[in-house]
């Protein structure tokens, strides 16, 4: 790609996303239309651990022939949740091995009898490895449909199925996945009941992303017979289930499949490209209307692809940027299509706001203007639920989020849920998405087997979440062990392959490596350098920090000519702990440190320092450790949401910043209602 010169990829997308995705199909929001309905699965499901030697038993005796009851004890477990922190067992807490979920559900009787009806089970996403087995169950009785005979080890692949139509496998959390199960419960006796088991494997092996590696501790003296761990290399828990929704919901049989929107701006108007797949029929006819925020019609077109164009166009601008910023249009889908049952139509309105990125040597462009990333890395983290997803949390956070004036956030360290996408775009808050590609610590986890997996990841990042104006730039890893060669060509591959899906956004990785040793640097359009000055050396010498981040960023800056985010920095702090002159572990100390990190950054903020993320929204939860008291204590608020001194500076600075980068220039107003200090 040429440098130098702003490169506008937004002009590029619809000439290139021909560029096709090796995934089968679209994986479009579940919405209600017209033509869709949604049964969503959260609640109590039942739940079993199978803590046997081999974790295997639920294959051997074949738990999901029969309702998990009848083969052993159950117990309730919330949906979405992570399994961990929920009940009193510590063996649960720190399981590894084979999780079985279910739930019975009746269905609605046009679902099973309407054969212009497709039904489908989605999964928001299940960590790490899933099996999901339907069964359902005629009015007569008995239940039919499927069987799968699976052998289980700790690691995670299964061998071989059995009538495995209506089954489903997933590799990989933190991503929806989701079956057709239309012949199941349409067929044979009318089936009123369906019955869903997923069996879930939280090992992480070296060709999960995550990598991990199972450790047997094999010193009898020390250890049982088959003792073993689960080594990580990344720096937060590892929760597993059911951590998102779980939804039945139904198309017509011949149904939008896929959406694809590009946009980018010509004078005054907006341009919307857009790709429409269909499934189930050639014979159809499709119509796009795109409204305004007042929901009236300001473009419209027809077939499968083609542009819209929106004279007097509402930008889409990040949160303080703009009077009005997190414009949002919708595109309206209506498909009309003739089947051998009949004519069917199906309806799906896709959020799309009109934004621009591009790159030059020493900016990050948003609609043709420098854009600073003045934000937080964040977790889906918090007391009990562990990684599942929850209403009240995340307004919480988006809440806090505009009250700091962050305008940003990275997807530290995996694809958030849906839900925080569509928050996003609607709040204006500049993503950086980043893929599960974290803990790439040893040489083996860079090989052939992992590089496949890690393209087919970001096949299904890009699918879900290409559509997010809020979405800026893909970041393929955190911290791999980019000075190895094979770590080149390992992210130079994943790279190339992401460009390739999506070329309207730059890509990049996360960085902790030596700036002349780094040998995935040259494939990135942005440097991301994560570095931890007076904490994990040098700790207590808060003076070096200016000095050694001129250093950073010269050395980086002038080696490559790319622009530079500050993707972390930050100091473990325990709420409450003062001592002043500030020492490690007090507020005082995150605050000093944080200072002195700004003082380096306002140096090459109007440079080619394009942004600073600090080391972490919240504090959250690890592995124990030594070096970790009840989890990661990086937070500027508590993992209760509450502030540290911290969050007032870093607020403090985020206003100001926001104040002096605005377009156009007038004062920045928050959005929350009880925020005061600059408005
Ligand atoms: C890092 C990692 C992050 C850790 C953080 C820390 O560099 O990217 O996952 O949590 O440092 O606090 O050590």
């Amino acid at each position: 790609m040429a440098r130098g010169s702003a490169v506008a990829w937004a002009a590029l997308g619809p000439l290139l996303w021909g560029c096709a995705l090796g995934l089968q199909g679209g994986m479009l929001y579940p919405q209600e239309s017209p033509s869709r309905e949604c049964k969503e699965l959260d609640g109590l499901w039942s739940f079993r651990a199978d803590f046997s030697d081999n974790r295997r038993r639920g294959f051997e005796e074949q738990w999901y022939r029969r309702p998990l009851w009848e083969s052993g004890p159950t117990v309730d477990m919330p949906v979405p949740s992570s399994f961990n922190d929920i009940s009193q067992d510590w063996r649960l807490r720190h399981f590894v091995g084979w999780v079985w979920y279910e739930r019975e559900v009746i269905l609605p009787e046009r679902w099973t009898q309407d054969l212009r009806t497709r039904v489908v089970l989605r999964i928001g996403s299940a960590h790490s490895y899933a099996i999901v087995v339907s069964a359902a169950r005629s009015r007569q009785g008995g239940w039919g449909g499927t069987a799968a005979e699976q052998h289980g080890t700790s690691s995670c692949h299964p061998r071989h199925w059995v009538n495995g139509v209506d089954t489903l496998e997933h590799e990989g959390g933190y991503l929806p996945f989701e079956a057709d199960i239309s012949n199941l419960v349409q067929v044979g006796p009318l089936p009123s009941r369906l019955r869903i088991t997923i069996a879930i494997n939280n090992t992480l092996t070296p060709t999960t992303l995550p990598p991990g590696t199972i450790q047997y501790l094999t010193d009898t003296s020390k250890y049982p017979k088959g003792y073993f761990v689960q080594n990580t290399y990344f720096d937060f828990f590892n929760y597993a289930g059911l951590q998102r929704s779980v939804l039945l919901y139904t198309t017509p049989t011949t149904y939008i499949d896929d959406i694809t929107v590009t946009t980018s701006v010509e004078q005054d108007s907006g341009l919307v490209n857009y790709q429409i797949s269909v499934k189930g029929s050639n014979l159809f006819k499709l119509e796009v209307r795109l409204l305004d925020a007042e929901n009236k019609v300001v473009a419209n077109g027809t077939g499968t692809q083609g542009q819209l164009k929106v004279p007097g166009v509402s930008l889409w601008w990040p949160y303080l940027m703009h009077e009005r910023p997190a414009y949002l249009y919708s595109l309206e889908v209506q498909l009309t299509a003739q089947t051998s049952l009949g004519p069917v139509s199906d309806f799906y309105t896709l959020p799309v706001g009109i934004r621009t990125v591009a790159v030059t040597k020493s900016q990050f462009l948003i609609n043709g203007k420098p854009f600073y990333f003045h934000g937080v890395n964040k977790h889906e983290d918090a007391d009990i639920r562990g990684k599942g997803f929850d209403w009240p949390l995340l307004v919480k956070d988006f809440n806090l989020l505009r009250w700091l004036g962050a305008n940003a956030f990275r997807t530290s360290h995996y694809p958030y849920a849906e839900e925080v996408m569509q928050m996003c775009d609607r709040y204006g808050i500049v993503v950086i998405d980043e893929c599960p590609g974290v803990g790439l610590a040893l040489p083996q986890f860079f090989n052939n087997v992992s590089l496949h997996h890690h393209m087919q990841v970001m096949e299904e990042v890009v699918r879900r979440d290409k559509n997010h104006p809020a979405v800026v730039m893909w970041s393929v890893a955190n911290e791999p062990a980019s000075h190895l060669e094979s770590a080149g060509y390992y992210l130079k591959m994943v790279i190339a392959h992401t460009k390739s899906l999506d070329p309207s956004r730059p890509v990049t990785f996360v960085s902790n490596s030596n700036y002349a040793a780094d040998k995935g640097a040259p494939y990135v359009d942005v440097i991301c350098l994560n570095s931890y000055y007076s904490w994990y050396h040098d700790y207590g010498h808060l003076e070096l920090i200016q000095l050694q981040l001129a250093t950073q960023f010269e050395n980086w800056y002038k080696k490559y000519q790319k622009p530079i985010i500050q993707s972390e920095y930050g100091a473990e702090t325990i709420a409450g702990f003062h001592q002043d002159p500030p020492l490690m572990f007090t507020e005082e100390y995150q605050k000093s440190l944080l200072e002195q990190y700004h003082l380096g950054l306002d140096q090459k903020r109007r440079k080619y320092v394009v942004g600073e993320l600090i080391w972490n929204f919240a504090d959250f939860m690890t592995e124990q450790s030594p070096t970790r008291v009840l989890g990661n204590k990086k937070g500027i608020f508590t993992r209760q949401r509450q502030p540290k001194s911290a969050a007032f500076l870093l607020r403090e600075r985020y206003w100001k910043i926001a104040n002096e980068t605005r377009y156009p220039h007038s004062v920045a107003k928050s959005q929350c209602l009880e925020n005061s200090l600059f408005t």
